[in-house]
């Protein structure tokens, strides 16, 4: 008999296929999003767990799915996983990093260019009928090209939009918890390291790139806010809670700033009403990696995750590595 995994979530047709050949599987092609409740329901008797952000796997859950061995999600975030609890109860952890890279930072692109250019917003005006005539004035933005970009967390993503700022001719900065050697930051654009404040004080497009984690929360805040140029852009593509939403309608309200491009906001998709009253902002629902390839290479490396596990060997993308002590793999 094959062991048994939650999909729990919708997905592609063929990696259900692909898994097919190695588990049990119960579906949820619904993409009904289940309470913890369900959750732990659905995973009694469950040897895995493919999901994606939306399943948050806590102490609570886990201490009532004891036949749980691990959770692969299809994303390179796992803020949602607690890895010390993992751990403790012998579940392996494991996430679908590197082949995001490119399209995430890609999709940085898009929503600085879309913010700097206010092309959502010339797009709404047009659209609800109301070009008459062309106007000198109409619309206009910032730059892009020949500015200073600032990058908040220089990882794989972080590295990988600031490559692109050459064709842009611009001047790259970054904040990060350590500075790259200088090879990385010469393949990085050239980026110069700063500290926070002079990251904040210097960039005319700043964009935050940091993961997740409670040291990270509200990172960017009012006092941040106030430090940056009234002219700049703000572009968040990491995750809700980095910034705080809150205080940043207030900055956008007040153009303290000039604008922000966001596709990841405190408590989605119930994000801060406010923002849908200001016309200084490009929202997006959570699509940086969301091309068709990509989306598809994620959920290839989760399924590897998933088969190593099972196979006994350990999962390339093993996120909690104290846990093989817990388990039968070496
Ligand atoms: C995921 C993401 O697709 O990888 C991440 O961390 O934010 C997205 O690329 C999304 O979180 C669903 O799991």
């Amino acid at each position: 008999m094959k062991p048994k995994l939650l999909i729990a979530r919708a997905i592609f047709p063929e990696i259900v296929e692909k898994l097919s050949n190695y588990f049990e599987l119960e579906e949820n092609q619904d993409d009904i999003i289940f309470s913890e409740t369900e959750l732990v329901a659905r995973l009694q008797g469950k040897f895995g767990m493919l999901c994606t952000s939306s399943a948050r796997v806590n102490t609570s859950l886990l201490s009532q799915v004891p036949s749980l061995k691990v959770v692969s999600t299809i994303a390179v975030g796992y803020d949602n996983f607690d890895l010390a609890a993992c751990t403790k109860f012998g579940v392996m952890a494991t996430n679908a990093p590197d082949v995001l890279n490119e399209t995430t930072a890609d999709f940085a692109w898009a929503l600085m260019m879309a913010t700097a250019r206010r092309v959502t917003e010339a797009e709404h005006w047009l659209r609800a009928g109301h070009w008459e005539k062309w106007s000198y004035n109409a619309f206009l933005g910032a730059d892009v090209h020949g500015t200073t970009l600032g990058i908040l967390g220089m990882g794989r993503i972080g590295r990988a939009i600031a490559r692109r700022a050459r064709g842009f001719d611009m001047r790259v900065i970054y904040h990060n918890r350590s500075r790259l050697d200088p090879s990385a930051e010469s393949e990085a654009g050239g980026a110069i390291y700063v500290d926070k404040e002079t990251l904040l004080r210097d960039s005319d497009h700043l964009i935050v790139v940091v993961p997740y984690s409670a040291a990270a929360h509200h990172l960017i805040g009012e006092a941040e806010l106030a430090q940056m140029k009234s002219s700049a852009t703000l572009v968040n593509i990491a995750r809700g809670g980095i910034v705080d939403d809150a205080a940043l309608i207030r900055a956008l309200q007040e153009k303290r700033i000039a604008a922000a491009g966001l596709d990841v906001f405190e408590n989605e998709p119930r994000f801060n009403p406010g923002f849908l009253t200001l016309s200084n902002v490009v929202l997006t629902p959570h699509i940086a990696s969301a091309s068709q390839a990509t989306r598809l290479a994620m959920a290839n490396k989760a399924v590897d995750n998933l088969v190593a596990a099972l196979e006994g060997r350990v999962p390339p993308n093993l996120l909690n590595n104290d846990v093989l002590q817990k388990t039968s793999i070496e």
